[in-house]
């Protein structure tokens, strides 16, 4: 008797440690890819890309639209009861950091953040989770240096003009994106003064245009308008909404980020729109690389570089399809 409960907690034991132990060579490999809004073309093409690598490498990703923390925290444990090693989310909430850090802790899942980097209790980023992002800061100074370019290209008067500055100040790349953007309109002369700030209450069109109608609507004095934000969907909120108050593309530029379809479908239009440009990152590198690293790591236990940060590229009318050609989309 004695002998049958100690076997058996052997058993139980070893089982355990295999659970926390990398996938066996034959086991096969599932993979969660978890985004906090799914109907957003960026996130649709960051899904492609990362299909693209299970069907490369031969794994089953699995991929689960989580627009809240309830759904965040639940996506998990159902990873886990599929068999998942590991998964790689862009969070809806970057405060969630230390829940979900445990929470895959507790199921022994791998983990890797993708855009928005959690952050801790104190704010700061959890820097033991492996990260890809853009170069948030450096983007929006690109933003900024292209509106400035185009002012000066139009002979618009600096104080003629403001800036709509859609922001989303709760999440640090939507911060950094638009006060790089500030800092290279303000290097280039434009006037602190004139940058209007808009908070939008969601990282979505809707939620950009009722900012955007607020602010403009609240400043008649100016008889231009730029608009930056976090991303083009940001941008092409603020775009219609100042049409809707007469700016129209001889009056309005706007320059997003992201270039997948809501910034490509506004170059498609016949007419040129408000919406000027965007500065196009790459979804590829951000689904393909990020599933392709996850899979090494549950293969050969070799972890993801700590930190990446990819570089972007301005697009416009003119020149979306070579620059796309270029970045292999
Ligand atoms: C954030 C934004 C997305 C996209 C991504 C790279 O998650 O919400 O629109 O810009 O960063």
């Amino acid at each position: 008797m004695k002998m049958k409960i100690a076997l058996g907690l052997r058993a139980l034991a070893l089982a355990m440690a295999f659970t926390a132990a990398p996938a066996f060579a034959d086991e096969p490999v599932k993979i969660g890819f978890v985004v906090k809004q799914p109907e957003e073309p960026w996130f649709q093409d960051e899904w492609k890309y990362a299909e693209q690598a299970a069907k490369e490498k031969g794994f089953t990703l699995v991929k689960i639209g989580a627009p809240d923390g309830g759904q965040v925290l639940t996506a998990i444990d159902n990873l886990k009861s599929q068999h998942a090693q590991g998964f790689v989310i862009c969070t809806p909430d970057v405060k969630l950091g230390p829940s979900i850090v445990a929470k895959a802790k507790m199921n022994h899942l791998k983990l890797m953040t993708v855009d928005d980097r959690l952050v801790d209790g104190a704010g700061k980023p959890i820097e033991s989770v492996p990260h890809m992002g853009i170069s948030a800061s450096k983007i929006g100074e690109q933003v900024g240096q292209a509106i400035a370019d185009e002012i000066k290209k139009r002979g618009w008067k600096p104080e003629e003009t403001g800036a709509l500055r859609i922001s989303y100040d709760q999440l640090p790349t939507a911060k950094d994106r638009t006060d790089g953007a500030i800092a290279a309109l303000t290097a280039a002369g434009f006037p602190k003064a004139n940058v209007i700030n808009a908070p939008q209450a969601k990282t979505d069109t809707e939620n950009a245009f009722n900012a955007a109608n607020i602010a403009i609507t609240q400043n008649p004095k100016f008889k231009h308008w730029v608009a930056f934000g976090l991303n083009d969907e940001a941008v092409l909120g603020a775009v219609r909404a100042a049409e809707g108050r007469g700016f129209r593309a001889d009056n309005m530029i706007g320059v997003g980020i992201g270039g997948s379809k809501s910034a490509l479908n506004e170059f498609a239009k016949g007419e040129p729109t408000g919406f000027f440009g965007s500065v196009l990152i790459s979804p590829k590198r951000h689904g393909y690389e990020t599933s392709i690293d996850m899979y090494e790591w549950i293969r050969t236990d070799k972890a993801p570089p700590a930190l990446t940060l990819t570089t972007g590229r301005l697009i416009t009318r003119g020149n979306v399809a070579e620059v796309r050609k270029e970045m292999g989309l």
